[in-house]
């Protein structure tokens, strides 16, 4: 991309990129500030509403040090998940309807309140009704899947695809929960709930914080994806991708 292009336009390209399964080039550094890039989001899930998308809940990015070091961005992000993203549990995905796929597994909260009406933090562990294994799928609307903070918070932090496995009653202890992603049975990734801000508790704290200074709502019954505790993987051409955590239990999809 050489001229700046406007937050509309730019929500328009991204837009575009993704039903076209063609990705464009980052904004020329500088050209988009947190706020502006919060704003190109916001554009892009109008977008989606309006062809009759319905949000879903958040997703958190960039909760652990290895998802930071993959991806070289050092700040944590937000997202919206719509229902055209969720896939369910034990169903199929398309590898072809994204770009350049990747997987990685998570920690999924069901939310009771909107976070925006949560007076201090204090009273956000009482706004979760349940936990569940996750698993994200992950598409950059950017060429080579590369991108500053700005881009990837107005690409809507990545999102693609999510599958939710069977809501528990949140564990009394979430902080060292182990966490593997399986490609056909074999672990590819391994890492534990700790890596995840010390405790995924912290992500729906920091969900809250981001969604107040950026006027993001969510209806009650909504998720919240607490971030990778792993580096992800490039989602597999085809064959069975299953998230379990210890004491949670297990999410699997089909590629195909
Ligand atoms: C951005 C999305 C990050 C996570 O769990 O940290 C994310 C990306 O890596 O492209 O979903
Ligand atoms: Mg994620």
């Amino acid at each position: 991309m050489s001229t700046i292009p406007s937050t509309g336009e730019l929500a328009h390209m991204l837009h575009t990129a993704r039903l076209a399964r063609s990705p464009i080039g980052q904004p020329p550094a500088g050209a988009l500030d947190i706020g502006a890039a919060y704003a190109v989001q916001a554009q892009g899930i109008a977008l989606r509403v309006a062809e009759g998308e319905r949000p879903t809940g958040f997703k958190m990015g960039f909760t652990s040090r290895a998802k930071m070091a993959q991806m070289g961005v050092h700040e944590m992000i937000i997202g919206l998940l719509t229902d055209a993203m969720q896939v369910a549990d034990g169903g199929t995905l398309a590898r072809a309807a994204a770009i350049h796929p990747r997987v990685e597994p998570e920690i999924a909260f069901l939310l009771k309140r909107d976070l925006a009406e949560v007076p201090h933090a204090g009273l956000l562990v009482g706004a979760v009704d349940a936990a569940a294994p996750a698993l994200e799928v992950i598409d950059s609307r950017y060429a080579g899947f590369r991108f500053a903070l700005p881009d990837v918070i107005a690409d809507n932090t990545s999102a693609f695809g999510y599958a939710i496995g069977p809501w528990q009653p949140v564990p009394s202890a979430l902080d060292n929960l182990g966490i593997a992603l399986r490609l056909d049975g074999r672990d590819r990734q391994f890492g534990s709930s700790a890596a995840i801000l010390g405790n995924p508790w912290r992500a729906l704290e920091a969900a809250w914080q981001l969604a107040r200074r950026h006027g993001l709502r969510n209806a009650p019954g909504s998720i919240l994806l607490a971030g990778a505790a792993t580096a992800a993987e490039a989602l597999p051409a085809q064959g069975c991708v299953e998230a379990e955590v210890q004491g949670l239990g297990r999410v699997a999809i089909n590629i195909i």
